[in-house]
């Protein structure tokens, strides 16, 4: 298997004992790998960088190295002022002294240590659950703060970019392929509509940034609750894993994102689409978490786009969905055929959901 026969290739004291397949990734192959010398056991995580959508994994084990090293050092300055025992896992070199191992595919494989006795939810569990999550990102996001965006490299060129995936749909169209998936089914043909009819409005956040309004600044990317991690012993957040989308973009982007995964109790994968809201009362919880670390940094421009980004990420994400569908699922794994047509209509029925909650959210959003 190749999982094993890579695992070997990190330096990692003792025998290989499992390498087994973990996670839930739309993107890359997770796996946790056992290694056990006469006393003692490593337990450390594998993955696989899905190329197709990284184009350059060396940028992203770059941008890995400058991140971790920055907070690492903060967490340790911090440590005897803080509420908790913060954690962000570390990269495992390679024995050649590599951050990465590549194999005889030219694929790119990379270990980082394991954060023992927590876990990540794929769904939010309640009010605290989601005031954790919220904690997490604001505390991530004003650690990395003051890393000049400079210092790190555009590991995804367009990610959050709403716009840029609206030339991905439009491309699809073009084809007959394309064509064909759309005509195949109505609920297809919905969810364009749905789409078209925001195109104009889905510049807002990069209108905002060419105006000067929103500033650059180091993000994490994909801070949904599925990458939150929970102390088992405390039920506190102990840290964010899944940095391969930590970058240079808007806070903005990780705000919405958030939201959008933690105010959807049905989660991503749900069946039952009546099942799908934005929950306000989850929506005020994390924001009062985000807060407490969040409030340091955020400009009276950041808060006036807070909403607007709920709204467009959770958009964005239907859209990547839908033209992933339209284009083939070429970009998201699949685990049966029309899922990433399933997931657009989701995440655009969540759209909907935060349409109607205009109102409620943005007050929230004023009292915070
Ligand atoms: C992808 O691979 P994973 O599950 O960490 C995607 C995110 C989406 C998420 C939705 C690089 O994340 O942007 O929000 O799926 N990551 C990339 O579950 O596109
Ligand atoms: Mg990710």
């Amino acid at each position: 298997m190749k999982a094993a026969l890579m695992a070997k290739k990190f330096d990692v004291a003792g025998r290989l004992v499992t390498v087994e397949s973990t996670g839930s990734g739309n993107v890359n192959d997770t796996y946790t790998a056992i290694f056990r010398t006469t006393f003692s056991e490593e337990r450390f995580i594998l993955q696989r960088i899905n190329k197709r959508v990284f184009p350059r994994p060396d940028f992203i084990m770059e941008n890995l190295r400058v991140i971790t090293g920055h907070v690492h050092k903060q967490l340790e300055d911090e440590a005897d002022r803080a509420d908790r025992i913060w954690q962000l896992p570390r990269i495992i070199r390679a024995k050649g002294g590599l951050d990465y191992a590549v194999d005889g595919d030219e694929e790119y494989w990379r270990a980082i240590s394991l954060i023992a006795s927590a876990h990540s939810y794929e769904h939010v569990q309640g009010l605290e659950h989601a005031c954790e999550a919220g904690i997490v990102l604001g505390q991530f996001q004003r650690l990395i703060s003051d890393v000049p965006t400079a210092d790190l490299h555009d590991s995804l060129p367009g990610f959050h970019i709403t716009p840029s995936y609206f030339q991905k749909l439009d491309d699809a169209l073009k084809t007959a392929e394309g064509q064909a998936r759309l005509n195949s089914v109505s609920e297809a043909q919905y969810c364009l509509k749905f789409i078209e009819q925001r195109r104009e409005w889905s510049h807002i956040l990069e209108n905002a940034k060419e105006k000067g309004e929103l500033q650059m600044r180091p993000i994490h990317g994909d801070p949904k609750i599925a990458n939150i991690m929970i102390d088992d012993a405390t039920g506190k957040g102990t840290c964010i894993v899944d940095l391969d989308t930590v970058k240079p973009g808007l806070i903005h982007y990780d705000f919405g994102d958030c939201l959008r995964s933690c105010c959807n109790p049905a989660g991503e994968e749900t069946k039952d689409l009546s099942s799908v809201v934005f929950d306000t009362d989850l929506c005020a919880s994390i924001i009062r978490g985000y807060m407490i670390h969040a409030r340091d940094f955020l400009t009276p421009a950041d808060k006036a786009y807070l909403y607007d980004s709920i709204r467009l990420i959770t958009f964005e994400l239907g859209l990547r969905f839908f033209a992933d569908f339209i284009a083939g699922d070429v970009y998201f794994k699949t685990r049966y055929e029309g899922q990433n047509l399933h997931r657009a209509r989701v995440q655009l029925k969540l759209t909907e959901s935060i349409e109607t909650r205009e109102n409620l959210i943005r007050k929230v959003l004023e009292n915070a």
